[in-house]
């Protein structure tokens, strides 16, 4: 890489982070995790783990960016010290056993600096961090997300408001400028072409959502850059991964696995809301799921306590 281009580089990173900043000004009043006009540097973290990625990323940043600016002065020197018109009689040095075991051993430490935040920020993502004693005692659980990959769309499980489970279909809301006009007059807000959805993912503010996900034909990938979320959709295996998004609002990925003709149209739509708000949502579910409007149905009806019975089962 050049000088010019990595000074070029460093322009476009700095204006990236203020044009990003500015945007974030713009719709500071519902959090969002989605891609604006002109970004270039990541979206803003709506998780820990997010915020964890941005820094491991940052830190990788600055690492190649020396990397870069020590190779091209390097370089110059070369060219201009050891150039054939200054030097007529060609040097016949072919061995420096010091220079050798320092480019090699450099390197080694630089890759091992590297290493050790990236395992560590690989097994914080892998496995959602075990529920405090207090969260216990106060009777919180794990929330679980089913998610299913579709030739084109997604499908959700969740567990019922009086325990049992249900499955709706999300499916892109609109695809053209002129539909998405027209769904969002309906909707009452403006939907985002190509990310919004007909059946938004709903999640409790705070929860550690234990999001695992499979799929139903091919290989997608629920992704969502503004959570950290990247998990493959494979048939036949459960990947899981977590999220936590603690402010209320919009959140958007899509499939990030090219999976047919309709990969770009099977977006990710996730809208966070208040606890009490969330469980106002989930008794309407049920009751949608269980009318069985297009796309909801139960999956496990509730069990019911026999008086036999001394315990309830847990899934
Ligand atoms: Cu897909």
């Amino acid at each position: 890489m050049s000088l010019a281009k990595a000074i070029a580089t460093g322009a476009v990173l700095l204006l990236g982070s203020l044009l990003g900043s500015a945007f974030a000004g713009v719709s500071a009043a519902l959090a969002t995790g989605k891609p604006e006009p002109w970004q270039i540097g990541l979206q803003k973290p709506s998780t820990p783990l997010m915020e964890r990625v941005t820094d491991f990323h940052t830190l990788v940043l600055i690492i190649i960016t020396l990397i870069t600016l020590l190779v091209t002065v390097l370089m110059i020197w070369v060219m201009i010290r050891y150039r054939a018109k200054r030097n007529p009689n060609p040097s016949s040095v072919t061995h420096n056993t010091l220079v050798e075991v320092v480019w090699t051993v450099v390197p080694v430490l630089i890759l091992v600096i590297i290493a050790v935040p990236s395992f560590r920020l690989l097994y914080y993502s892998d496995k959602a961090p075990p529920l405090s004693e207090a969260a216990k005692k106060a009777g919180e659980k794990y929330f679980y997300l089913k998610v299913t990959g579709h030739q084109w769309y997604w499908s959700y499980v969740y567990d019922g408001p009086q325990g049992g489970r249900f499955r709706f279909e999300s499916r892109i809301a609109c695809r053209t400028k002129a539909d998405c006009d027209k769904a969002s007059k309906e909707v009452g807000r403006p939907l985002i072409r190509l990310l919004d959805t007909d059946n938004a993912v709903v999640l409790p503010a705070g929860a550690t959502v234990r999001v695992q996900v499979t799929s139903a034909d091919v290989i997608h990938s629920w992704a969502m850059p503004s959570g950290g979320a990247k998990v493959d959709a494979v048939p036949g295996r459960l990947n899981e991964m977590w999220v936590r998004f603690d402010k209320p609002g919009w959140y958007y990925g899509q499939c990030s696995e090219l999976c047919g003709a309709d990969h770009a149209f099977m977006p990710i739509s996730v809208q966070v809301v208040s606890k009490a708000d969330y469980q106002k949502w989930l008794a309407a579910a049920w009751q949608k799921a269980k009318k069985e409007d297009v796309g909801w149905s139960i999956v496990e009806e509730p069990k019911k306590t026999s008086m036999l019975e001394t315990k309830t089962t847990k899934r």
